[in-house]
């Protein structure tokens, strides 16, 4: 089927290692992938749902020592130890493949060997990329449908050119003692055994699209980013398109879907992509991103027709949901859906589910479901060029300090912002849930190099551009003594965005403080708002010691990178010092 000889020897070669009965090359039809749909149902990798509700609907439980990122897995395989830098896990290159390689060896006796093009970016943008995927998990083939474009389309942009992404896959025996999630970013090379899950096994996405994306990106001058982007249009129907980092399972999804409040003022949000951006600067010095996936990977929990609408309208068909709860209806169920758990319902392991306080969806529990057919989608998702980004966001969920917003002074604030920004961990990686850590630019498990190259890269791409992008920090997540949250979040986020996009404007009250620049009193707009009284107030409050206390967590984290941290961000954080000794 290829004409491609390095793509064809590098399927032979791998063909030779993993020893598969078959191999079948993607071609990324709609029959095709009805094909892997019947297989997956008939060998019980898969349920049906109930198809009067959820036409073209299934239902994946993955393995149940298998169902998050596994970060302490994932390494970064440079030559050099110091390139993959302090927030990396390091494995010398030559150790990695003899260690792992001796995993893939015939690991893909009796079972097929599926080979993916895929695309990553619209189709005909220069700033699209192919990879390739091999894989034994009819799963992560269907999932690849939806998240990337499969088939000829790849290969046709891939032309003449040897330049695409190999990703070598296997879900090996599923033990998380033989799991290892490797990069090679000096060969652009992926190899992932013993896991089928999301981000570990759909390698366009984490593996590619960020971690090695990242390393090419600071070679070729470009950013891959774990961001969304939207479409902000205002009430004279103009739009802005914003950029906006958050960590794993901390709002991108929803914000990227809103349904803004303020209804009778005409704001809408276009959705233009919920989780990664690739982004270059324009001839004319302007920024610009494209969304490289073709569906979303979402988290369930949470989501409902209050919260999400538009994902749940997005969810309604085509589409494949792993570890959900199933209802005696055949319809998927999570915790928050918006009904109470019923009897007869499944749990996400496939048991009764009767544990009170045991959840019956996996905290992580996700849908994948194809852009295209979300309500919201923008009109530009798929423009070659991209979308001009006028503002970048950075959040993450905090308790405690941080404010509802903040505007960084400059560029080189903004990246001092977001390289220190603290974030709650959450249930999208295993580990321990809700402790704070360092998650500069919401990247920290996804940066394919050394973090303070990547800050310094930061610094220089601002250089490059003619009207930088505003920079703000933001957080939905701050709690009052009763541990409640004080800000109701997805559509009301709007109010937010408002102020922001005023900001973008030339507009927007605001004033300065020792963090940045605040909205002035009264600049949020809280116009039919019910808040708790003194709820704004606390959601503004710069409280100084918690700033003390968190200038020091930053040196902490900044003093790991040594003589490689960028000189601007220790000028940064003495100011951050500074001004905060001079606060009242
Ligand atoms: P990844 O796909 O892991 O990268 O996650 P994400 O950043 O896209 O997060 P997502 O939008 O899926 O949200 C994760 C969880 O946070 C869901 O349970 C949401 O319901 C919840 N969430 C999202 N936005 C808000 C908000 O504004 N306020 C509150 N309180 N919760 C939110
Ligand atoms: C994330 O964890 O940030 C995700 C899900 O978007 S995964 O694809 O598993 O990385
Ligand atoms: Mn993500």
């Amino acid at each position: 089927m290829s004409r491609h000889t390095s793509l064809i020897r590098w399927v032979e070669e791998t063909a030779r290692l993993t020893k598969p009965d078959h191999i079948h090359w993607c071609t990324g039809s709609a029959d095709e992938y009805q094909n892997f749909i019947q297989q997956m149902l008939k060998e019980k990798t898969l349920i049906e749902l109930n198809q009067n509700t959820y036409p073209n609907c299934y239902l994946h439980r993955s393995h149940p020592s298998d169902v998050a990122r596994t970060e302490n897995l994932t390494f970064i395989c440079t030559s050099k130890k110091e390139d993959a830098g302090p927030t990396n896990n390091w494995m010398n290159p030559k150790e990695a493949k003899e260690k792992v390689g001796k995993l893939f060896d015939g690991c893909m006796k009796g079972r097929t060997m599926y080979v993916i093009p895929y695309l990553m970016g619209p189709s005909g943008s220069r700033f699209s990329k192919v990879g390739v995927e091999i894989t034994d998990s009819l799963y992560v083939a269907a999932n690849m449908h939806i998240m990337a474009r499969v088939g000829q389309v790849a290969l046709n942009h891939l032309g003449n050119s040897d330049d695409f992404v190999p990703g070598l896959h296997s879900l090996g025996d599923l033990s998380p003692e033989r799991r290892f999630i490797m990069h090679f970013p000096e060969e652009k090379l992926i190899w992932s055994i013993g896991s089928g899950y999301g981000g570990n096994a759909l390698l366009g996405k984490k593996c590619f699209a960020l971690r090695i994306a990242s390393y090419m990106a600071k070679q070729e001058g470009w950013m891959a980013e774990h961001m969304l982007i939207i479409g902000l249009e205002d009430p004279s129907g103009n739009v802005t398109y914003m950029a906006a980092a958050f960590p794993s399972a901390s709002g991108k999804t929803n914000l990227a879907m809103m349904i803004p409040a303020l209804q009778d003022q005409g704001y809408k949000v276009w959705t233009v992509g919920d989780d990664i951006a690739w982004m270059y600067v324009d001839e004319a010095g302007q920024l610009r991103a494209i969304n490289p996936e073709a569906g979303f990977f979402g988290v369930a929990p949470g989501t409902s027709s209050k919260t999400n609408p538009i994902a749940m309208q997005t969810v309604k068909k085509n589409t494949i949901f792993t570890n959900v709860a199933l209802t005696p209806n055949n319809e998927p169920w999570w915790e928050k859906i918006g009904t109470e758990p019923m009897e007869g319902l499944i749990d996400w392991r496939g048991g009764a589910w009767k544990t009170a306080g045991e959840p019956a969806a996996h905290p992580n529990s996700r849908f994948t479901a194809p852009a295209g057919q979300c309500p919201s989608i923008s009109p530009k998702w798929e423009d070659p060029k991209g979308v001009p980004i006028s503002a970048i966001i950075f959040g993450s969920r905090r308790s405690h300090v941080v404010p509802l917003v903040t505007q960084a002074i400059d560029w080189q604030h903004g990246v001092f912002l977001g390289s220190s920004m603290g974030a709650e961990t959450t249930a999208a990686a295993t580990g321990t849930v809700g402790v704070v850590r360092r998650d500069p630019m919401a990247m920290l498990p996804f940066c394919g190099y050394h973090m303070a190259d990547y800050f310094g890269h930061w610094l220089d791409m601002g250089k490059k551009m003619k009207n930088s992008p505003l920079i703000f920090r933001v957080n939905w997540f701050r709690k009052n003594d009763k541990g409640e949250f004080l800000w109701p979040g997805y559509g009301e986020n709007i109010r937010v965005l408002k102020w922001i996009l005023e900001r973008v404007q030339g507009k927007g009250g605001s004033r300065e403080t020792p963090i940045g620049i605040s909205p002035a009193l009264n600049a949020i707009d809280t116009s039919g708002l019910k808040l708790s009284s003194g709820a704004m107030d606390q959601l503004l409050h710069i409280d100084r010691d918690g700033w003390l206390a968190g200038a020091e967590a930053i040196n902490e984290f900044y003093e790991k990178f040594g003589d490689r941290l960028p000189v601007e961000l220790w000028q940064e954080h003495a100011r951050l010092e500074e001004r905060l000794s001079h606060a009242p």
